[in-house]
């Protein structure tokens, strides 16, 4: 093949709806790739990071040294992991990536060694305000096609319970202003949530697969109990069922509960799921490809895993962006050892701004055929959105303690 070199590296902020960090390189054969480097509420700080200190040192290297690449600016860096850090290496990964396929002419996966599975099965976000509300939406998404189904519900005395929507607002955890604060009670979720699984059971029978998001509230004595108490209902997964960057934790949870455990949509390296992949402490493992460096270290993530029998799920929220969205799915179908993939359908306005090639059919997913990674950027489009500061939620407990949101 013919040499090549980066020529051109810039970054892209745009906010239709939300904010996006979206590298773009281009190269001397007049190739270009693009990755996601999106951090949800820090996301001037992956564009600082990649202005000034990423691009400089790409411009002139040979982009098919994707590894190399890889290990010049994790190793090389001498400051190592970290969200900011690594959601700048993997937006320069999958550019990399996007630009070897697009060269190559074949779709991303066929160069991670082909497909081994017809299509990726993607599981939904539904909920309510109540019981009955959260029902109808289940209903809803089973129409839609959808496989399996994340269900999350207010809780008697918690409106602003996690995963519904705020107001009449859809469920979209970023707001301008400073961050929004919502009360959070332990105490009357763990009496309330296996009611609301156990409804949802109870109304669409056993096999549909469910799926339910702690995120990261519980201790792990509480986060144990919580599992327990929900074994009759038999979820696909409880996911980050306490704060994900104590390992240990899982260890206690697991000795008290057979519920399949999720975890790492915040994780951003393989040593932050070391311990709880070789201990076999979790069942499916979250990272995305914009959070933990991209597809070169994901898939480093998800070989280790395979030999303890622990399966991805990668993290698919719509704060991360089609770019993100559509290199999973070629991940995806190309990982032996996947379990699901999160998918949380990015408004219109951001599907337009970022034209892809992956389709959603039936309640399964698809990359499509175009070569590379088959999503683009439409620089002027996207020069319409500019950036907005935006802030996650915190939560407070009911006296006021700062809790995990
Ligand atoms: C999920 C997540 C998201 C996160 C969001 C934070 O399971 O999809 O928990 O909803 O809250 O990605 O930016
Ligand atoms: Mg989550």
């Amino acid at each position: 093949m013919q040499e090549s070199k980066i020529i051109d590296a810039k970054v892209i902020v745009t906010c239709p709806g939300r904010n996006f960090v979206t590298l773009k390189i281009a190269t001397s054969d007049g190739i270009y790739g693009v990755g996601d480097g999106t951090l949800n509420g820090r996301e001037l700080a992956v564009s600082a990071y990649l202005q000034e200190h990423v691009i400089p040192c790409l411009l002139g290297r040979d982009p098919d040294r994707i590894e190399d690449t890889w290990q010049y600016l994790y190793r090389g860096a001498y400051w190592r992991r970290g969200p900011v850090t690594m959601a700048a290496i993997a937006a320069v990964d999958m550019a990399l990536w996007d630009i070897k396929a697009k060269r190559a002419n074949m779709p991303l996966y066929q160069l991670l060694g082909g497909r081994c599975r017809e299509h990726v099965t993607v599981y939904s976000h539904t909920n309510g305000h109540d019981i009955p509300e959260l029902l109808d939406s289940v209903a809803k998404h089973i129409e839609l096609g959808y496989k399996a189904i994340r269900v999350q519900c207010a809780i008697p005395g918690v409106p602003d319970a996690y995963g519904v929507p705020h107001g009449d607002k859809p469920y979209e955890p970023a707001d301008s202003g400073i961050p929004r604060e919502e009360v959070w009670s332990t105490p009357k979720y763990l009496n309330f949530a296996p009611k609301m699984i156990e409804a949802v059971r109870t109304k669409f029978g056993p096999d549909l697969p469910l799926l339910h998001d702690a995120h990261h509230r519980l201790t792990p004595i509480e986060a144990a109990a919580l599992g327990k108490s929900l074994e009759d209902f038999r979820l696909f997964w409880l996911e980050d069922a306490t704060p994900a960057e104590d390992q240990q934790a899982f260890r206690l949870i697991r000795q008290h509960t057979t519920t399949p455990l999720a975890v790492g949509e915040v994780f951003n390296s393989i040593f932050d799921c070391q311990q709880l992949i070789s201990e076999r402490l979790i069942d499916y493992i979250r990272a995305s490809l914009t959070h933990a460096g991209g597809i070169t270290h994901m898939r480093r993530i998800a070989s280790f895993a395979d030999l303890y029998s622990v399966r991805t799920g990668c993290h698919g929220p719509t704060d991360v962006s089609p770019i993100c969205m559509g290199a999973a799915l070629h991940f995806d179908l190309s990982v032996p050892n996947f379990g699901i993939q999160e998918h949380m359908p990015h408004s219109a306005q951001t599907d337009e701004v970022f034209p892809h090639a992956y389709t959603f059919n039936n309640g399964y997913m698809h990359p499509g055929e175009r070569s590379g990674h088959g999503v683009d950027i439409d620089e002027k489009l996207a020069a319409r959105f500019p950036h907005k500061r935006m802030y996650l939620p915190i939560a407070r407990l009911e006296d006021g303690t700062l809790h995990n949101w």
